[in-house]
């Protein structure tokens, strides 16, 4: 397919930008670059976090989703209440493909239900507030959670109801139950990024900082923001973590529990994967509690290793250092066997990634790391961060999106916490940014020139773009699945991966290689023939407006 190479990247986003209208062109062609890296890493800027012209087919979702789904979804022990009519609660129903592993038998474990108050029209006409109180009323009575969380959707911000008095309320009447609310109803902001947001903020406020004794006095130990154990990748992180004997507190949200959150302000250390859906909470951390972070990436055998050697470096242990590599060193053989035999079937082929707002940019890795070109890439809903990198541009850092330090008044709590306040700010002046701040590149400064970086990608685009470049594997998730496959074209769900893996660490590295072996190597879809294909009297029929 090296024919794709040769073909005019600028051609190409001209073709996308085409059919729209001048006002909605003009907006898209911010959004559709084509890349190149200058000797500093900067990159052509381009607009992201913002909103869909009304009428496009777009991947995104909404802030519901993204406070609901996918930071608090994964937590089996908070309570989760959907305040709205059904639908929201039921298409929320574990359809994001998080795994959870409760520590016994006895754990609680609300993940297999859902929860909702099931709006009617007449709560919609007289407010919702009863029914909610009588809910979590009800829940409590029931199940005894530690904590609820009540998730508004669209029509309570539209009548008003009050959910965080309601919240308040019931807490008073139930001591010992943390009840808290988000005002997370679907049209806030333009995607789930905005969900992330509040989701992020309400935690801080209301469950981080709740329990002083933490479960464990074992060394090393940290937590892991933005690893969400989709099909079981936590688990894997976990088991590399814990043979390197490092001691993972808090999985944020991944396989975790309130008592994590509560009391995930005791650790050393907070690495972040995702950054997109959390930097929130890592800033806030460190503010706060003088918790330093970074960023690692456990998507890629390469860059799981490049991780564990830096968090290994933070601790500044020369025992952990060296057992650190000896993990490595031993994962490696295996990865390695199957990396090259794979190599050897995939070399040159192309993928596309078009996925929320970190993966599109982590699975490049696993890509180049099987000799895989990615040809054009994009976010649903990253913020331009995620783009361009930090280190670049670190004043866009405090967009719109994210100023929650100042929203919330986060003050640092010297009290309890100078000492690790300092010895981080030591680490900082004596010129180890690149430990603490380093990695923060985004997704443009490590894809070569000439390959298209576009935001919130469409479907109409999607077309043109599988037409112009035949990619050897697409990847995005499941509203763009079968589209996709109908031209023939193999297509890999990197959000819930096709209900396969787990993808992250070294094992997950080896899932990865194997199924997009098969996967770009597998005819069927090409030979599959559509009925209009074989009747053109069906596609006769069609008549083009
Ligand atoms: Fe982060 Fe995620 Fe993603 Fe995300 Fe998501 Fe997801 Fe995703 Mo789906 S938190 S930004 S809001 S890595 S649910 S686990 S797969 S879009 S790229
Ligand atoms: C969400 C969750 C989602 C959707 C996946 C998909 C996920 O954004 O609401 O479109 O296939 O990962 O489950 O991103």
């Amino acid at each position: 397919n090296n024919s794709a190479l040769t073909i005019d990247p600028q051609e190409v986003r001209e073709e996308l930008l085409r059919k729209y209208p001048a006002k909605v062109a003009r907006k898209r062609a911010k959004q559709i670059v084509v890349n190149k890296v200058g000797d500093n890493e900067e990159v052509p800027e381009i607009l992201a976090n913002s909103r869909t012209i009304p009428g496009i087919l777009t991947m995104r979702g909404c802030a519901y989703a993204g406070c609901k789904g996918v930071v608090l979804g994964p937590t089996r022990d908070i309570l989760q209440i959907t305040h709205g009519p059904i639908g929201c609660a039921f298409y929320s129903w574990l359809t994001r493909r998080n795994q959870t592993r409760p520590r016994t038998p006895e754990s609680a474990n609300f993940m297999t239900y859902t929860m909702s108050t099931d709006m009617q029209e007449d709560n919609i006409i007289f407010g919702g507030e009863k029914k909610l109180r009588q809910a979590v009323q009800e829940a409590i009575d029931t199940f005894h959670p530690k904590a609820i969380g009540i998730f508004s959707t669209c029509p309570v911000g539209l009548i008003g109801d009050d959910v965080h008095a309601v919240a308040r309320d019931m807490e008073e009447k139930n001591p010992g139950t943390n009840i808290f609310a988000f005002s997370c109803e679907g049209y806030k902001g333009v995607s789930q990024s905005a969900g992330h947001h509040i989701a992020n903020n309400k935690i801080f406020t209301d469950v981080i900082g709740q329990l002083d004794t933490p479960p464990t006095d074992k060394p090393f130990r940290f937590s892991i923001l933005g690893e969400y154990n989709i099909g079981g990748d936590a688990f894997e992180i976990e088991r590399i973590t814990e043979k390197c004997g490092l001691t993972a507190h808090a999985t944020f949200s991944g396989n975790s529990e309130y008592d994590e959150f509560a009391s995930a302000h005791t650790v050393d250390l907070n690495v972040v994967m995702c950054h997109r859906s959390i930097n929130y909470m890592a800033e806030m951390m460190e503010k706060k509690y003088g918790i330093p972070w970074f960023k690692i990436n456990f998507i890629g055998a390469e860059a799981t290793a490049k991780s564990l050697r830096k968090i290994a470096a933070y601790f500044e242990d020369e025992a952990l250092k060296q057992r650190v590599e000896e993990v490595i060193a031993e994962e490696m053989v295996e990865v390695e066997k199957v990396r090259q035999e794979v190599t050897t079937r995939c070399e040159g082929k192309l993928a596309m990634l078009f996925v929320g707002g970190s993966r599109a940019h982590h699975y490049q890795e696993l890509f180049r790391e099987i000799g895989m070109k990615t040809v054009s890439a994009g976010y649903e809903f990253a913020h331009r961060d995620d783009y361009e990198g930090r280190k670049v541009i670190p004043n866009i850092v405090m967009d719109a999106d994210t100023r929650n330090i100042e929203e919330l008044n986060v003050q640092p709590d010297d009290a309890r916490y100078r000492p690790r306040r300092e010895k981080a700010a030591l680490k900082r002046f004596e010129g180890e940014e690149d430990l603490l701040f380093g990695n923060y590149a985004g997704m443009m400064p490590e894809m070569p020139d000439g390959t298209l970086a576009i935001d919130d990608l469409n479907h109409h685009e999607t077309e043109i773009l599988l037409e112009k470049y035949k990619p050897d594997v697409f990847c995005a998730g499941i509203k763009e699945k079968y589209v996709v496959q109908k031209t023939g074209i193999p297509m890999k769900q990197l959000h819930s991966y096709d209900y396969s893996g787990p993808y992250a660490g070294f094992r997950g590295a080896i899932n990865f290689y194997r199924e997009i072996d098969r996967l770009v190597h597998s005819k069927i879809l090409s030979l599959a023939k559509a009925p209009w294909q074989r009747n053109p009297e069906l596609a006769g029929s069609y008549v083009k407006p």
